[in-house]
């Protein structure tokens, strides 16, 4: 076992100074600006964690590898550097595996670093402790894997596993460090030298010239054009560039959940409240870091309507073009370059038809005026309207704040009830739709940005990561956590008709998750209508003290699957059953 660290100072003076695998790895990444950790500590990489905090690395320790993987994988998106998650070797490996598959599949750049045992004996097969053959197992799932066997290896593994998480379209890398690794020894001088500060990790991607001209003229012939962005747009960090693009073109937009913000969803131009219209009666649809994948319909079917439709796609990925309907008008490149030649090629514009935009905006402030009175009502137990309109409101209040989103009535509803003020501040369950990154994306959002955090769970959604409060109270994070508790997925009405045992939808009736709070020291609150919700919200985001809001539901408030019930399946024969 490497656990020992071998002292740099030389042993008498005729000896070269000595550094190893430990601290050639600190200083790696040091060196790359990589200085947070998000990890679980154990055999091989106990000591690592140990030497990189002393060394000034913030390390992060979670209860579990997939909050720590989720939390890696927000802060790649947040920061545009490849978030690091720690793990041991086979399980812990495992357990960091889904995030690093999440994060290649949400184009987030992540490395997930795991400590594995003695290639020797995990290649005979021989039984070793924690035996894997990890780099095989992660290599499909991520966009590219790495093992480094040689101290001196270390510099260029980690620029190798930097340069494939964040260049082109960016995603998961897995870097594999075998147990020996760490306390290889060799000449400190050299070991300095061997070390690689990567220079211009995601180089600008230039557009074609001819990509771009196409691209405005198809755009100049719509009659009732659509910009929509996605979270790929919100990544670029290109905020200004997307802001003047919309408002010169005068096209109305349509933010995906995690690029809403770019522009305010209260922007004269966001169609956000009127989705189906726009998707139904647009004629040239551009797309900006949004897939044409099941968020939106695969760009054909009822949803987009009989109109004929002209896709114009900005992507940094060229394989995206054409991959659910035909793209008239690829655009190959990073979204800023991208945007920044479109604009400078708009020249004198015309702004779409006055009665596209009429239309949108008619159709998007009938809508919202449909919903207001719903979000005013005080009922208890609350129904989702209630509790979200509270809530929106705070968040209208503290634009800076970051909220986390995860659930299924809770996710849909929150997504379309509450607007976003700012850039990156919505982040949710992505392209999955997966649960379990609520925890884990609160405490990284909080960890770095350094805003206040405001994470809305369905009571199942923060059941998969639940256990990260601990964390949240340890690292005193401003984290509030709302937990729309209504018994259940989707509603906690159901009822099993032939055993005692509960359905499988539904939770302990009346649970108290403020209590789970309170056994870390952190805030528990009880919340039993919107002013109560709207007081202790109010309070945490204020103290910035670490809390948990149980909000109590109606059981029957929720519908299932949320906004996607098509998607679920039934048996025609039910009846019969
Ligand atoms: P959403 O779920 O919000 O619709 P997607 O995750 O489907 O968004 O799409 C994001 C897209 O953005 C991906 O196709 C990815 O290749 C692209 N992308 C990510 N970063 C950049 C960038 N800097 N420049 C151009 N495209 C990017
Ligand atoms: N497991 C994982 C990892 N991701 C999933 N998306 C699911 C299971 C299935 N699932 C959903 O798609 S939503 C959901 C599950 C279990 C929970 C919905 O219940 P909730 O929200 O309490 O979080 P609402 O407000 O009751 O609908
Ligand atoms: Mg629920």
């Amino acid at each position: 076992m490497a656990d020992a660290a071998v002292k740099t100072a030389p042993a008498d003076a005729s000896e070269a100074e000595l550094t190893d695998g430990f601290h050639l790895i600190i200083d790696a990444l040091k060196l790359n600006g990589l200085n947070t950790i998000y990890g679980v500590p154990g055999i091989p990489i106990t000591d690592f964690g140990r030497m990189a905090q002393a060394e000034g690395i913030r390390v992060i320790s979670f209860r579990h590898e997939q909050n720590a993987g989720y939390a890696a994988s927000i802060a790649g998106f947040l920061t545009k550097k490849p978030g690091v998650c720690l793990t041991v070797s086979a399980p812990g490996f495992l357990n960091g595996l889904t995030a690093l598959a999440h994060a290649t599949t949400n184009c987030f750049p992540m490395i997930l670093i795991s400590g594995s045992s003695e290639r020797e004996i995990v290649d005979l097969q021989q039984g070793d402790y924690e035996e894997m053959d990890q780099l095989a197992i992660a290599k499909p799932l991520c966009k590219a894997a790495f093992r480094v066997l040689h101290a001196a290896d270390i510099g260029i593994g980690l620029a190798r596993a930097i340069r494939a998480a964040v260049s082109g379209r960016p995603g998961g890398v897995y870097l594999d460090l075998p147990a020996k690794l760490f306390g290889q020894v060799m000449d400190a001088e050299k070991g300095e030298k061997s070390l690689v500060k990567v220079i211009d990790a995601a180089p600008a991607q230039i557009p074609a010239p001819d990509s771009i001209k196409r691209a405005l003229d198809v755009l100049k012939g719509a009659k009732k054009p659509l910009i929509i962005l996605g979270k790929g747009a919100a990544y670029a960090q290109a905020d200004d560039a997307i802001r003047s693009l919309v408002e010169k073109s005068g096209i109305p937009f349509l933010p995906m959940s995690m690029g809403k913000g770019l522009l305010p969803d209260t922007h004269p131009l966001c169609a956000g409240a009127a989705r189906s219209t726009v998707l139904k009666d647009s004629d040239v649809v551009m797309l900006i870091g949004a897939r044409l994948n099941w968020l939106l319909s695969h760009g054909k079917g009822k949803a987009w309507g009989e109109a004929p439709k002209k896709f114009v796609q900005i992507d940094i990925e060229p394989k995206e073009m054409d991959s659910n309907v035909e793209i008239v008008a690829p655009v190959v490149g990073d979204i800023g370059s991208c945007v920044s030649a479109l604009l400078a090629g708009m020249g004198g514009w015309a702004t779409p038809p006055a009665d596209w935009i009429k239309t949108v905006t008619s159709k998007r402030d009938e809508n919202v005026a449909k919903m207001a009175p719903r979000l005013m009502n005080n009922n208890s137990p609350m129904d989702y309207h209630g509790a979200l309109g509270v809530l929106r409101t705070i968040v209208k209040e503290r634009p800076d704040a970051i909220l986390v989103n995860e659930g299924a009535n809770t996710l849909d509803l929150a997504r379309g009830i509450i607007d976003m003020y700012q850039p990156r501040k919505r982040i949710d369950v992505g392209t999955w739709g997966i649960m379990g990154i609520g925890m884990g994306y609160s405490i990284a959002a909080a960890i770095e940005t350094g805003k206040p955090v405001l994470a809305i769970e369905g009571d199942s959604a923060f059941g998969f990561s639940g256990m990260e409060v601990e964390t949240i109270c340890r690292y005193k994070l401003p984290v509030c956590i709302v937990i729309f508790n209504n018994d259940g997925i989707y509603r906690g009405t159901d009822v099993n008709k032939v055993s005692s045992d509960p359905a499988p939808t539904v939770f302990v009736k009346g649970s108290r998750y403020d209590k789970m709070m309170e056994a870390f020291g952190g805030v528990g609150v009880n919340a039993t209508s919107p002013d109560e919700l709207r007081r202790a919200v109010n309070e945490a985001m204020d103290s910035g003290k670490p809390t948990l809001i149980n909000a109590v539901l109606d059981p029957a408030a929720g519908s299932e699957s949320g906004r996607i019930g098509n998607l679920n399946p039934q048996s025609a024969l039910k009846k019969k059953a």
